[in-house]
């Protein structure tokens, strides 16, 4: 398959593509928005290290200068973890990005059309975006929701977000026909908390067992991605009842600030990030490499 020529395709992720390997993408708001330096170079070098041991190729996807890049160098990952000018890129101005010349992190949403484009179909981040809390005022809903309906890609995360509603994220996921599968749980993991009040729409407990359910899907002709909802690990948890109380104060400082748009997810981690004194970043690396391992093993599921 010939690819736009604005995408550059690291070497090893070239490789494995064409040699029909799995690969596992990953995304890099996360890096640019989610996470301060250095930590967020240290947990991308890390995530990537967790993919190639359980056997997947990883491919971190970002732009840079107008390049869309699928899989990174050391040195272009540093330098995307360092910049100070990185734009969060979404389906709606990643073109603009690449038309500019200018860097940005992808999204969850620009990271599956960024993946579908490269050929690879399982994705692993920390939590999608979804329906904010307060949306019947502010509209606020994140483009990740309608990606997954559209995009066929497997998209591991932690579950969406704690500081969205859950159940209204849900809500517009079952609308879109986007299925949710709650991972070796009937619980729907909220992010930092492994588990939500919300049930988890489907549960399967193996890789094999996803990777069953989307061949069958794409077999009859259903398209989209899938929304796994992996269990943050019980040692990297914190409690519910407990982050309800930081996300509430997060939450009030972004309306006394007047945060809206694109600038509110990283507002909010940033400070829960302050509040709990860097214990939710700890929890945030915790999960992510935990989504890369599953990514991994479905992508090496997918491709057998
Ligand atoms: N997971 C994390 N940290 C993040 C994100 C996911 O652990 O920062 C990013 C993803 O790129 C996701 C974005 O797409 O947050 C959601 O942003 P918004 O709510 O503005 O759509
Ligand atoms: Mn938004």
């Amino acid at each position: 398959m010939r690819l736009p020529d604005e995408i550059d395709v690291h070497g090893p992720v070239a490789a494995a593509l064409s040699a029909g390997k799995p690969v596992v993408a990953l995304e890099s708001t996360i890096i640019t928005h989610g996470m301060p330096w250095p930590q967020n170079n240290d947990m991308a070098a890390e995530v990537e290290e967790i993919v190639a041991a359980e056997g997947a190729v990883p491919a971190t996807i970002a732009v840079l200068d107008g390049r869309l890049k699928i899989g990174l160098s050391p040195e272009e990952r540093e330098r995307l973890a360092q910049s100070q000018d990185a734009m969060k890129l979404s389906r709606a101005d990643l073109a603009f990005a690449i038309a500019r010349g200018r860097t940005g992190g992808t999204t969850v949403a620009a990271t599956m059309i960024a993946a579908h484009l490269a050929g690879i179909s399982v994705f692993a981040t920390g939590g999608i975006g979804g329906v904010h809390q307060g949306a019947e005022k502010s509209f606020d809903i994140s483009s990740d929701l309608d990606e997954l309906a559209r995009t066929p890609v497997i998209v591991v995360s932690a579950g969406p977000k704690a500081i969205l509603d859950i159940p209204k994220t849900l809500e517009v996921l079952e609308t879109r026909g986007v299925p949710v599968v709650g991972f070796g749980t009937d619980a729907m993991p909220a992010f930092w908390s492994r588990s939500s009040p919300c049930p988890a729409p489907l549960r399967l407990d193996a890789a094999e067992e996803v990777a069953q359910f989307q061949k069958a899907r794409s077999r009859l002709g259903i398209s989209g991605g899938m929304l796994i909802g992996n269990p943050v690990p019980e040692e990297a948890e914190i409690p519910a009842q407990e982050m309800a109380g930081y996300i509430a104060e997060a939450q009030a400082d972004a309306d006394r600030a007047r945060i809206s748009g694109k600038a509110v997810t990283p507002f909010l981690l940033a400070r829960i990030l302050e509040i709990t004194r860097g214990r939710s970043l700890k929890t945030n690396i915790a999960l992510v490499k935990n989504n890369a391992r599953l990514a991994a093993r479905i992508a090496i599921a997918l491709s057998a």
